[in-house]
């Protein structure tokens, strides 16, 4: 069983930044209370699944055998989502590594069940893949284009499938190749309490792991890139519409990471 993760919480920008890029993630504990946590949790229940959203909703009876229900675009179905686009001080970390025009490009709610199985150890997206000898090189500094933000709602024990993560992988320069250790460090589990927040760099290595308890695990999962990688709303093809109470209730900051940018290139 994996080791905890040693959860350091910087607490200015500078240590904050710094740790995305030396260890490819950074831990931001009791972002939410409990209260706004079960608040979430009863909102994350009572979302339907939208087929051409991608949306899924597989229960424990049919196929997967476990209960995994994932809504995209939630900041579009419910109002309670809004705050959590730019939460301080999370929002401050994105912008200065994504860039003051950074943008959320998916989010999701993820609730998994009891049964759900071991991910494999991957990376979310690998920009550049480089020589080993060339990612470690310290004067090869690769640019953060995607991060995630977890915002964990249950207190994270190993039976309950914590998210794993092998620090300061994302300097491997490609993906894991059935490997679960880099240059000797191991695979590591996230067991932070519900209202922490992780934020990781899309090459970091990790995966999430199994559900052998008998609760459900409940993750809002925010997705932040620069501006020049494209937004992911399904459904394509311009069928995806912003719901107007949503926009209406909008800050311009909150506006702006959901798309409504000035013109720039390739505009
Ligand atoms: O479930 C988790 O904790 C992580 C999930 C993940 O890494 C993924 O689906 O790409
Ligand atoms: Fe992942």
């Amino acid at each position: 069983m994996a080791k905890a993760l040693p959860l350091i919480a910087y607490t200015d920008l500078e240590s904050q930044v710094e740790a995305l890029e030396r260890d490819g993630y950074a831990y931001f504990p009791s972002m939410i209370n409990a209260n706004e946590v079960a608040k979430l949790k009863a909102t994350m229940d009572r979302l339907e699944a939208i087929d051409g959203n991608f949306d899924r909703h597989d229960k424990p009876q049919n196929s997967s055998g476990f209960l995994n229900k994932i809504i995209n675009n939630s900041f579009n179905r419910d109002p309670i989502f809004m705050q959590y686009l730019d939460k301080p001080p999370m929002i401050d970390v994105l912008e200065q590594v994504h860039g003051a025009d950074c943008h959320l490009i998916g989010m999701q709610s993820w609730l998994t069940g009891p049964g759900r199985l071991n991910q494999r150890l991957h990376t979310d997206w690998l920009p550049i893949n480089l020589p080993e000898d060339v990612a470690t090189d310290p004067r090869v500094k690769i640019p953060i284009f995607i991060t995630t933000v977890h915002y964990y709602l249950n207190d994270m024990y190993q039976e309950l499938g914590p998210t794993n993560f092998v620090v300061g992988s994302h300097r491997s320069g490609r993906s894991p190749d059935d490997e679960n250790e880099w240059q000797g460090g191991q695979e590591m589990s996230i067991l932070c309490n519900a209202g922490d927040v992780v934020v990781f760099r899309s090459e970091v290595w990790h995966r999430g792991t199994a559900n052998t308890s008998d609760e459900v695990r409940y993750l809002l999962q925010v997705h932040y890139a620069q501006r020049m990688i494209t937004q992911k709303f399904p459904p394509y093809l311009n069928r995806f519409q912003f719901d107007e109470s949503v926009l209406a209730q909008a800050t311009p900051r909150q506006r702006r990471l959901l798309g409504d940018h000035k013109g720039g290139a390739y505009d």
